[in-house]
């Protein structure tokens, strides 16, 4: 029966109370409601550079159509002519409120990639004065141009034209200009794109908009020597998958211990990607303006990008530190003067010994004072400082001779 059917017109199947062939199902028509519209038309026209042309179908209805087995065909009538130059048959199954867009082979592979079906270029060429039809039985349901008149270059003006433009049917068209007879205004029911606009290929109207990819990252990040340092960073596209975060850019010079690491792409559309952007204590000290972009896995990948500003500050040697820290109790009075003097000996002595490498009188006048700080008064100095000062007294035995 399916074969039967196939191979009757449209009409000849009739409508009410009879069945539509539709995605190799039969469809009671009695079901099909219109959901904007009852039949398929134009809703983009492209007339681009070389061989770039394009047209697309819009499905206004809440059904999936066959078109081959609909019988629906675009033909053209080149430079003013009445009878049909050439055309091609669509093949395929068009959903509901979907489009289906027609490229010739030759086309170039950004605009195929955005075909349906392709076509033999020699078969269907329109170039700006020709009529195209978009025909369902044998009937024209959709024409862009008059057919029969020759307007020497294109329909319409600027870019709202019919040669090396794109033509985007407003969304608020329901249904095909079926007469081909009467003068077209492409203006009447089209946006003009400049040439090669591709983008809304693949959808009716307004293209929808690719949400950018947004990433996170800390402002700042700092270090001293050699103490490493990490801060989170994060990834995300709500209608993409971020697929990479990676350091793209370090200024002045890039030490080459500033890298991404922990990576975790992006699990689904909308998902996070995490990594950690990583500084190794290693670095030459300085200030460093680091770039860590991300990207999601679009045909033409969208990014983003942030700025870290990286401080590496140079080691400085415990026994400095805690030089400066008992100076600095002295010169504040915050410790009796007469004790400061005490442990400024006593740290000259074993800085002595550190610089000559006497590890052993090191230790000892290291304890030794350790052994004075314990011993002043709260009166004398205040708990923080003697704690703070026994802290680094600990750490220049520690980094040793
Ligand atoms: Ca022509
Ligand atoms: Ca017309
Ligand atoms: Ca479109
Ligand atoms: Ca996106």
């Amino acid at each position: 029966m399916r074969t039967a059917m196939a191979g009757m017109s449209r009409k000849a199947m009739g409508t009410a109370g009879g069945f539509l062939l539709m995605a190799g199902a039969l469809v009671p028509v009695s079901h099909v409601v219109a959901a904007t519209g009852d039949e398929l038309f134009i809703s983009e026209y492209v007339e681009g550079s070389g061989t770039n042309h394009a047209i697309e179908v819009f499905n206004p209805t809440d059904t999936p159509m066959s078109l081959s087995a609909s019988g629906y065909h675009l033909e053209f009538y080149a430079d003013g002519g009445t009878s049909v130059t050439g055309g091609v048959n669509l093949i395929g199954v068009i959903q509901p409120a979907s489009t289906w867009v027609v490229v010739p082979t030759d086309a170039s592979a950004e605009l195929k990639a955005k075909a349906n079906q392709t076509f033999a270029p020699s078969a269907f060429w329109f170039d700006g004065n020709d009529a195209v039809a978009l025909t369902h039985s044998g009937v024209a349901i959709d024409i862009i141009g008059q057919i029969g008149f020759d307007p020497g270059t294109e329909w319409g003006t600027g870019l709202t034209s019919t040669r090396d433009n794109t033509l985007r049917r407003r969304s608020t068209v329901t249904a095909g200009d079926a007469d081909g007879t009467d003068p077209f205004d492409p203006s009447v029911e089209w946006d003009g794109f400049a040439t090669d606009t591709f983008d809304g290929l693949g959808s009716f109207g307004e293209p929808p908009v690719n949400e950018p990819v947004a990433i996170t990252c800390p402002t700042e990040l700092n270090t001293t020597q050699p103490a490493d340092v990490a801060g989170a960073v994060s990834a995300s596209d709500p209608d993409g998958t971020v697929v990479s975060l990676s350091v793209t850019a370090v200024t002045p010079s890039d030490p080459g211990s500033i890298t991404v690491t922990d990576f975790t792409p992006a699990s689904a559309v909308g998902g996070s990607a995490t990594a950690n952007l990583s500084v190794g204590g290693s670095t030459t000290a300085g200030s460093y303006s680091v770039t860590v972009t991300a990207a999601n896995d679009d045909a033409s990948p969208q990014s983003a990008a942030c700025n870290v500003a990286v401080t590496v500050a140079p080691f400085v040697p415990a026994m400095d530190k805690l030089h400066d820290m008992v100076n600095s109790l002295v010169t504040d009075r915050a410790v009796n003067p007469a004790k400061g003097f005490l442990l400024t000996d006593r740290l000259d002595r074993a800085e002595a010994d550190q610089a000559a490498g006497r590890a052993d009188a090191f230790r000892a006048q290291m304890q030794a004072f350790a052994n004075q700080v314990a011993g002043l008064s709260p009166r004398w100095i205040t708990p923080a400082a003697a704690a703070q000062l026994t802290a680094l007294a600990a750490e220049v035995v520690a980094e040793g001779v």
